[in-house]
């Protein structure tokens, strides 16, 4: 395992395994790739991979942290150090950030304050382990930037751009991911931008649904009934809160606290719970039909005790356990089979 510590509320994939997070292919183009550097620069610049490959030669080990709770360790990833492709390219004076962006159907972007780029030694990278990177992660040419989550290393990149002001990346926009991203302060998701009498109503009513609230705190609420249909919900707290019979259907929990909840007959039909966490969560008659249990987790990872609750009335899909990790699913199943 890797020699730096495991960063807060990640695990481990297994031994091998590498996921698949978020677009699947670059976009369709016949133009060959080419690497450009842009915006607040005294020279545009662009490289072609060939002429790439005879920059000096970069290799960084990292640990790779997903923002739903995975970590791989030890990556070898080799390419160019970013600072060599500015360098070329000689800044100017007023460029404060990087926005990579992606040959990709959505034009897929992210963006870093360029002085935090350079003190990670962000890297472009065409090699991973010792192989061309995989066209799924990332090939012919991505972005490695250590020591924060992996949602700031883009794949398929194709233009670098300097800026004065930040540029919202996708996910940042899009998710509400937080634009620091450090996997050691957690700095998952932005924080909630609700005002209280809004939420007020809605505790009120106990009807979320399709509401944003995102990083609600609803720790040890009773809010038995809850109806939250399509609801956005990721990272929201749910600790110790009675649940019982509540409705999150189509509800997207992503990396939702659900610890020690009461969730007797309540509804994940459809609902996303990657990197969920329902530990000592009562799921008596609870409904996960056709939910997404990507990392999501059940039981500490250390040992059996503690876990989830569930009974015959439990509706669960054994296709739907393969994407926990093995220890996760074990405990699952051996519950379901009691
Ligand atoms: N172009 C592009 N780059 C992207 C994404 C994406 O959807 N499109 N997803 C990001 C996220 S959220 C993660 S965790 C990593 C996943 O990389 P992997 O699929 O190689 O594991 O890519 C990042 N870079
Ligand atoms: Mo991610």
């Amino acid at each position: 395992m890797s020699e730096r510590p495991l960063p807060p509320g990640q695990q481990w994939v297994a031994a091998g395994k590498w996921p698949l997070v978020g677009e699947r292919a670059p976009a369709e183009s016949n133009d060959p790739w080419e690497v450009r550097v842009c915006g607040l620069v005294r020279q545009e610049k662009s490289w072609d991979l060939g002429e790439l490959r005879k920059l000096p030669p970069a290799e960084r080990m990292i640990d790779i942290h997903c923002v739903t709770r995975w970590s791989k360790p030890d990556v070898a990833f080799r390419g160019v150090l970013l600072a060599d492709l500015l360098q070329a390219s000689k800044p100017q004076d007023a460029a404060a950030y990087v926005s990579f962006v992606a040959r990709s159907e959505r034009k897929h972007s992210t963006s870093l304050k360029l002085s935090t780029a350079l003190k990670l030694v962000t890297l472009i990278a065409w090699e991973a382990d010792g192989e061309p990177l995989a066209t799924e992660h990332g090939g012919p040419v991505r972005v490695v930037v250590p020591g924060r989550y992996f949602y700031k290393s883009l794949k398929w990149m194709e233009k670098i751009e300097l800026l004065a002001e930040d540029s919202l990346g996708y996910w940042e926009a899009e998710a509400g991911y937080h634009n620091e991203a450090d996997p050691q302060f957690e700095q998952r998701y932005m924080a909630p931008n609700l005002d209280k009498q809004t939420t007020r109503k809605l505790l009120e009513a106990r009807d979320f649904s399709g509401h944003d609230l995102r990083s609600i705190d609803c720790r040890g609420r009773n809010l038995a009934g809850l109806v939250a249909k399509a609801a956005l919900l990721r990272d929201a707290d749910f600790r110790q809160a009675n649940l019982a019979g509540a409705c999150f259907d189509g509800a997207n929990l992503s990396n939702a606290h659900l610890e020690d909840a009461n969730l007797q007959g309540a509804t994940f039909r459809q609902a996303d719970l990657e990197g969920a966490n329902l530990t000592r969560a009562d799921l008596r008659g609870a409904d996960f039909f056709a939910a997404s249990l990507f990392g999501a987790s059940f039981c500490s990872e250390t040992d059996l005790e503690q876990g989830a609750r569930f009974d015959a009335a439990t509706q669960i899909d054994p296709a739907a356990l393969e994407v926990l990790t093995p220890h996760q699913a074990r405990y699952v199943q051996a519950e379901l089979r009691r």
